[in-house]
Parts: structure tokens; sequence; C-alpha cells
């Protein structure tokens, strides 16, 4: 591993093929910064996402990746991590992928509180597929497939990850670079499931650079991530939007650190029993 990365180090040989402009150029140089920053050596770090514009992540990255299946990107993720808790696993997505197709699987990543950061690229429609409506799309948004705007209520994904009591919970923009490293660096860091939604305009089907500009404010000096019900209540604020640290404790412990203790828990209660003897059990 080099002495002192840098963000470069992380890039792989393969250009981005996102329109000039998307949201998620921002992130990947912001992701790319907080691996540097973290000294993270690329041998040790796996990142793996769904089927998006965004999910095409891991090919612009020179770490390990995987392109996964659509709305899978978290036990594609999980999967990775247990199988091998000492590399630094991050999945990523969009918010078709992670909330729509995906959806299902965030409550269980977070109760199980898995070491893995999760950031999803948030520009409340579907880029790849040409700008149809997606669970954050606004009322208003008026589109290919909604001519006469949408009428489902938007999620609310902050709100939503905190009412599963994710450890680690935070909102970050791709016009916030400096800030978005901030926030990338703290969820490696963090022992546990660490979800990131970024704001990160579709400059293409739904460019809403200019208004989040307007709304988005850091969140309040004085908040403290590690009260649930202040973090809930600023995650309903829609002006401002805020940014930063929604939610932050270490009080439980990661999954794959909790299944080591277990695994540790099962050998004394059965210490002379081999995989073998159970095996041979079942035959009987
Ligand atoms: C099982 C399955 N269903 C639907 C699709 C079609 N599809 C591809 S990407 C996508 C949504 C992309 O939106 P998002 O995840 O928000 O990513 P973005 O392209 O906006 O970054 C859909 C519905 C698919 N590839 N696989
Ligand atoms: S279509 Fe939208 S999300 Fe996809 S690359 Fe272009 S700007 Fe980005």
């Amino acid at each position: 591993m080099m002495n002192t990365p840098k963000a470069k180090d992380y890039k792989s040989g393969v250009k981005p093929i996102w329109c000039p402009g998307c949201g998620d150029y921002a992130v990947l140089n912001a992701l790319m910064r907080a691996f540097a920053e973290l000294a993270l050596p690329p041998e040790d770090i796996v990142v793996a996402s769904g089927i998006g514009c965004s999910s095409r992540f891991p090919a612009f990255l020179n770490t390990y990746g995987f392109h996964g299946v659509h709305g899978r990107p978290l036990p594609l993720a999980t999967g990775i991590k247990l199988s091998n808790p000492a590399k630094t696993v991050v999945a990523v997505g969009g918010d078709g992928d992670g909330f729509s197709i995906g959806g299902g699987h965030i409550p269980h990543a977070a109760r199980r509180n898995i070491e893995i950061p999760y950031i999803v690229m948030d520009n409340s429609i579907y880029g790849m597929t040409k700008g149809q409506p997606s669970p954050t799309s606004p009322p208003e948004t008026h589109c290919k497939a909604s001519p006469y705007g949408t009428l489902e209520a938007p999620l609310t994904p902050i709100m939503m990850v905190l009412a599963y009591q994710a450890t680690f919970v935070a909102r970050a923009f791709s016009g916030a670079l400096k800030e978005m490293v901030a926030i990338f660096k703290a969820a490696l860091r963090h022992p546990g499931f660490a979800f990131v939604q970024v704001l990160s305009p579709c400059v293409s089907f739904l460019d809403t650079y200019q208004h989040y500009r307007e709304i988005t404010a850091p969140l309040p000096a004085e908040h403290d991530p590690g009260d649930l019900m202040a973090a809930m209540q600023l995650s309903q604020s829609v002006e401002p939007l805020y940014l930063g640290i929604f939610r932050h404790t270490e009080e439980r412990p990661g999954y794959s650190q909790g299944l080591q203790e277990l695994r540790v828990r099962a050998e004394e209660k059965l210490p002379d029993l081999t995989m073998f003897d159970v095996l041979d059990s079942y035959e009987r």
C-alpha cells in the first residue's frame, strides 16, 4: 500500500459514463477522498451495488467490486462482510434500487447492525430507465411516465431508517463535497450499519441542484446524534432540509462482531463436538 494515498489511487481505468453534471460524480470523488484520508488499502475494500446509473459505481474504483442485481446490494454486501469481516465492505445504489425493489432489505440490515456503510444516491427518479418516478419523487414530479404528476406520497428515508433503529443515519448533498467526505469518513469508521442518503441530482431527468442549494442547511450545531427523538424531529423538516449526521450511536455491537462472540459461546457450550459429530448425528 502506498504511504500517503491520494483519491486518484482508488480510481480504476474505467471512465464513468454518467451524463456530464450527474450528482454521482461528486459521490465517487467524495468516497475516494474518504478512502484516501482514512488510508484504507484498496485491496481491503469491497464495493457492492445493485442496478441503475448509480450502481455502475464499483467499475470506476480500483477496489474489489461486485455489480449485482437490482435491489440487492445489501444482501450481497452482508454475505461478503460475514465471510470476510476484516474487509471494508460498502454498499451503494440508487433510490429506486434501495427503496423500491430493495426496500425490504434495509430494516434487516439496520436491525442486524451489520458493519456496512450503505450509500444511496437519491435523485428521486429512475435515471437508467429514462426518468420514471421513484419512491422519493415529490408529488408534483412531471415526467414521461407521469405527465400529470404523481399521486403517491414520497418516502422519507431518514425518518424511515431512524425508525428501523439504524445506529448511523446521515444526509449529504452532491453540491456540498467537503461535508460529504466528512460524513463518509464517519460512516466508514462506524462499527455498525451506516445509512447515508446523498441528494444526488439527475441532470438529465430531474435536475434538483438549484432547489437543494436553496433549501438545504447543516443540522443545528447543538444537535446530539445520540438523541433519537431529536433526530426524528429534525428528519421531518422539509425546509430547511437538513444535511449532516442525524444519528450516531455505538450502543449496539456490530453483527459480525456479535456473531464472533456467539461462536465462542457456542464452542464453550459444546467443547468436544466437531462439525463431523453434528453431521453424524443427522445421519443416525
Ligand atoms: C428485476 C429488475 N427490475 C427492473 C429493472 C429495470 N431497472 C433498471 S435500473 C432501474 C431503476 C434505476 O433507478 P435507481 O435505482 O434510482 O438508479 P439511477 O439509475 O437513478 O441511479 C430499473 C427499474 C431491472 N434491471 N431489474
Ligand atoms: S441519467 Fe441521470 S442518473 Fe443517469 S447518469 Fe445521467 S444524470 Fe446521472
